[in-house]
């Protein structure tokens, strides 16, 4: 199967797991709705897809990995609302439509991502097709990845305005995008019931891509072009916020993305049917969006 072919399986099957969540009649106003309208926005799906494609590399069934995957794009859909709130970022777009506040308000726009935290956590208490321990390393791995000390502390040093270095730029994303990058992968390894001495790999694979992904963004702040990208180009600079643009320029910028592109590929070592992660790496350091 070529490379595309396999990235829109996987991504099908997640769009057609998410469209299945949430759709039951409730009494509740536009909670659901509003849940629904962040899910369904047309997202790239780079987080579930990484788990599936590590669980299936590993030799696990990766339709056993679904629900897993979808709840860690619960957990990313519910930190894109929150940041998108005047309280924080402060942005009207998002994947190129108005965002969840704009549309249903900014106290609904808060609990729909207050929401899809706990129904995150009960998709996998329910995942039939994993073990309790399964279930239980799952469930521990993805709270520590978004918690406290993961991409909220991330975010909180983000909103701080405290980042002036490369050092201090590499903390603040490695908490607030990588965590969720290298928990993807961890996830995965779950799914397929790997010992530690792997996951550590697949880990160390997420958190070379979460930097050269988070690289790549500011690069796109910059040189990419709105309609694609989503979001108008120029906001972090707008918002006053230092990028690894300002730190490091344009070529610099190429050149780490590279470096940590290469570092992840190395990780994938001695693994077959690797091809797929390989080139997934790479599409990410090309991304337009
Ligand atoms: C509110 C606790 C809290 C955290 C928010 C994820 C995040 C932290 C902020 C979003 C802003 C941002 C630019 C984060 C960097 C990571 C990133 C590029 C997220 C966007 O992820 P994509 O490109 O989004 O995978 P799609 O739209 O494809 O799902």
């Amino acid at each position: 199967m070529d490379y595309q072919t396999q990235y829109d399986t996987y991504r099908t099957a997640v769009e057609d797991y998410l469209n299945g969540l949430f759709c039951a009649e409730r009494p509740y106003g536009k909670l659901q709705e509003a849940m629904r309208y962040s899910l369904l926005a047309g997202g790239k799906r780079v987080r579930p897809v990484l788990t599936l494609a590590f669980c299936d590399m590993l030799g696990g069934d990766w339709r056993n990995a679904l629900p897993v995957a979808c709840a860690l794009e619960l957990i990313h859909t519910y930190s894109l609302i929150h940041d998108d709130l005047p309280c924080m970022d402060d942005d009207d777009l998002r994947r190129g439509k108005p965002t969840c506040h704009k549309v249903y308000g900014e106290t609904l726009a808060v609990l729909a991502g207050d929401a899809l935290q706990p129904e995150a956590f009960a998709l996998i208490a329910n995942a039939a097709a994993l073990s309790a321990q399964q279930r239980v390393d799952a469930v521990a791995a993805l709270s520590s990845a978004c918690g406290g000390d993961g991409m909220v502390a991330g975010q909180v040093l983000d909103l701080s305005d405290s980042c002036k270095s490369e050092r201090e730029a590499n903390l603040l994303h490695r908490l607030k995008t990588g965590k969720l990058l290298s928990v993807a992968a961890e996830l995965g390894c779950i799914a397929a019931d790997c010992d530690k001495s792997v996951c550590e790999k697949a880990i160390a694979y997420g958190e070379h891509i979460g930097l050269a992904f988070q690289v790549r963004d500011d690069m796109l702040d910059v040189i990419g072009n709105a309609d694609e990208f989503g979001k108008p180009i120029g906001s972090d600079r707008e918002e006053g916020k230092v990028t690894y643009v300002d730190l490091l320029g344009l070529d610099g910028c190429r050149e780490l993305v590279e470096r940590e592109t290469k570092q992840a590929v190395a990780m994938l070592d001695g693994w077959s049917g690797n091809e797929f992660l390989c080139t997934f790496a790479q599409q990410l350091a090309e991304r337009r969006k």
